[in-house]
């Protein structure tokens, strides 16, 4: 293990006293989780986990625009056609790390600081001290490549107040920090410009807590708080499908306040993949019987397995990241055609193809 940041590696891994440190270096990529990054974390923390003389673990970023944007899916697109294989390893890894993460036995400091989507929510969210910032912009836009939100984000959305969780996932719906705080997705609100000095404190510190409380701001209004009810009332019917119907009668009353906001749920959803779309709404189904982040990450798993034997989620990501057209063509093409049954079979066990959980 190096023990100095160094500028050529995807992510730096080091030791400041009692503080494993890592940072993730691919900026350029807005951060974006590769393989390798993932495995590299992935091996620090286990070590770090029973190391004496390590007290904690802070995850940053290099650059000012993401945290980081996500899993590294332009990689499983191009695995696609030379290993299948490559994408089931990928997703194994990647949701070791996240459980790793949500059951890690030392405090574990996230600095949400720009882009959170995807992959770098399961880096952030399942820790023990997530702090969000001015730059923050956190979503689970999976449903636009045609996946269901992952990373054992489907226990965090599970957790959020609410019907939020269906309608973050549905719609891919951005937050701000404030918002990601109220969503249950972060803790403290910290202004960039702090950031320098509370590493630098939670380095040469005692208390953790203390040094985050003293950098903190008071938690900042949620815009998102004042569309609690009409979140609750959109996204409690039996179906997807009727969840946007309900969006689209909204959009339909001229003098609505929540016109806008349901017109900009309607255009979301309806730009995702259907069956996705109708995928996340069932995931959140089932989460009501979940006990642990584990449970989420099993069935996501068993999603991802299936979506990569499909085609939307190859379209997605053409379509988003490896052409941007963004002019995916999606098959089932409407929320109409999914057929609940392909969905729940999605979701169904793996026998000898199911997650495996290293610890
Ligand atoms: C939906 C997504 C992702 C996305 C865009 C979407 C996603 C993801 C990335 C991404 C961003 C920058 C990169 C990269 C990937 O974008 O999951 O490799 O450099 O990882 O609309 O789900």
């Amino acid at each position: 293990m190096n023990t100095t940041a160094n500028q050529e590696l995807e992510v730096n891994i080091w030791v400041e006293k009692a503080v494993g440190r890592i940072r993730l270096n691919r900026p350029k990529a807005l951060n974006a989780l590769n393989f390798g990054m993932a495995e590299i974390i992935y091996s620090a923390l286990k070590e770090w986990r029973d190391d004496d003389n390590i007290k904690a673990v802070l995850i940053d970023s290099e650059g000012e625009r993401a945290f980081c944007a996500g899993g590294d899916v332009a990689e499983v697109y191009r695995a696609r056609d030379t290993d299948i294989s490559k994408a089931n390893a990928f997703f194994t890894t990647e949701y070791n790390l996240n459980l790793t993460i949500a059951e890690y036995p030392k405090p574990y400091i996230a600095i949400m600081d720009g882009i959170v989507m995807g992959g770098g929510i399961g880096l952030s969210g399942h820790g023990s001290h997530r702090i969000v910032t001015e730059r923050t912009m956190l979503a689970m836009p999976e449903c636009a490549i045609g996946l269901i939100p992952d990373v054992g984000a489907t226990w965090l959305l599970h957790n959020a107040p609410g019907e939020l969780g269906k309608w973050m996932g549905m719609t891919g719906a951005r937050l701000n920090g404030a918002d990601a705080i109220y969503a249950g997705f972060a803790d403290t609100f910290v202004k960039s410009d702090k950031l320098e000095i509370l590493i630098e404190n939670i380095i040469n510190g005692e208390n953790i807590e203390y040094e985050i409380e003293r950098v903190s701001e008071p938690l900042p209004t949620s815009e998102l708080a004042s569309l609690q009810s009409e979140i609750n009332e959109a996204f409690s019917k039996n179906t997807a499908l009727e969840c946007l119907g309900h969006l689209k009668q909204i959009v339909e009353l001229d003098n609505s306040v929540a016109k806008d906001w349901a017109q900009n749920c309607v255009k979301a959803i309806e730009h995702g993949a259907p069956f996705a779309t109708i995928a996340t709404f069932e995931a959140q189904l089932i989460a009501s019987n979940f006990a642990s982040a584990k449970d989420a990450l099993i069935i996501e798993y068993r999603y991802v397995s299936n979506a990569i034997k499909g085609t939307d989620f190859f379209e997605g990501v053409r379509a988003m990241l490896i052409d941007k057209d963004k002019n995916p063509k999606w098959n089932p093409t409407s929320l109409e055609q999914v057929s609940i049954d392909d969905v729940k079979a999605c979701f169904a066990s793996l026998g000898d193809k199911e997650l495996i959980f290293e610890k």
